[in-house]
């Protein structure tokens, strides 16, 4: 984060405020707008001051997204199912959400959204091999379409009417890496802090991807999209090298060791 915030936006809406990544911005975020709107399906703790607002609302739900948009300056879309599931559990809140927010976007002049996709849209790359954010994207799963389908949608909504987006192909953001794969996703909360406060204010983003990974030592990603923007993270994995290294070794052709996605990988199929 730059030392002095820049100038805080009027109202900025951030979906998903109920979940892991939710609450902890529901904070960190606080120094760049004037009123936060905290939304989410699920129950939200009550606003703490009249600097939040607190509106429970299903992405699924045209009508309410729309009301939900209302009045922002711009949108950091977090809310939606984060693992894999049945496309079906996945195709309301995912691709008619995400569908939803840019539409709203449009119809309430919103000009700029953060969309929280993430590194299951090229899971099915190796460990081996480093890949940009042009690199042709490889999804692993159902919930990993749904985040390139976000993608493309941010592509269009930009050619098609200016909505600029940054799309932050999030690696593993919790409060430490929980495994071996994780060394190389992890996404500390103060570096995403920062990549969200540079995807808020850069000039002309148009549509940016970018990862969102932590300076960590073996990592996949050639992420010069993001240090376009400004962001230079600040921490690095190796700090858990030592309990992460005392856990089990996976077998060499677990997928948790072998693909970018790891697990994701090898989930389904649904419904047989
Ligand atoms: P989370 O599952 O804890 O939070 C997601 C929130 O979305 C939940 O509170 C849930 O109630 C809400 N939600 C689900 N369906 C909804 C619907 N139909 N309408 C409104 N809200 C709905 O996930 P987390 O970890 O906080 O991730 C936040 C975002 O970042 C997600 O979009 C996830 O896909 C993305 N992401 C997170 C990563 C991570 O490492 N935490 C990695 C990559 C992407
Ligand atoms: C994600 O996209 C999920 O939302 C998160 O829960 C983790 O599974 C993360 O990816 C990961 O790949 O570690």
């Amino acid at each position: 984060m730059t030392t002095t915030s820049p100038a805080p936006f009027n109202r900025l809406l951030l979906t998903g405020a109920a979940g892991g990544l939710g609450k902890v911005l529901r904070e960190t975020l606080r120094p760049y707008a004037n009123v936060i709107r905290l939304s989410d399906i699920a129950n939200i703790t009550p606003a703490i001051d009249d600097r939040e607002e607190v509106v429970i609302c299903d992405l699924a739900d045209k009508h309410a997204v729309h009301q939900l948009v209302e009045g922002v300056d711009a949108i950091l879309h977090f809310g939606g199912v984060s693992t894999e599931h049945a496309f079906e559990e996945i195709l309301g809140a995912n691709i008619c959400g995400v569908f939803h927010i840019y539409e709203a976007a449009r119809r309430h002049g919103v000009k700029r959204v953060i969309f929280a996709s993430s590194n299951h849209v090229i899971g099915f790359y190796k460990q081996d091999e480093v890949i940009d954010a042009r690199s042709p994207r490889r999804p692993d799963s159902y919930y990993g379409l749904s985040k390139s389908y976000g993608e493309d949608i941010a592509s269009f909504y930009f050619d098609r009417y200016g909505i600029e987006t940054v799309s932050i192909r999030i690696g593993s953001s919790f409060p430490e890496p929980q495994n071996r794969r994780m060394m190389s996703t992890w996404l500390s909360f103060g570096d995403l802090t920062q990549l969200l406060e540079r995807a808020l204010y850069a000039p002309n983003v148009g549509h940016t991807i970018v990862y969102g990974v932590s300076d960590n030592k073996n990592v996949w990603w050639d992420n010069r999209y993001a240090a376009g923007l400004g962001y230079v993270p600040q921490d690095n994995s190796e700090v858990f090298r030592e309990k992460i290294e005392a856990q089990p070794m996976p077998a060499a052709d677990d997928p948790a060791m072998v693909y970018q996605g790891g697990a994701f990988v090898a989930s389904g199929p649904f419904g047989d």
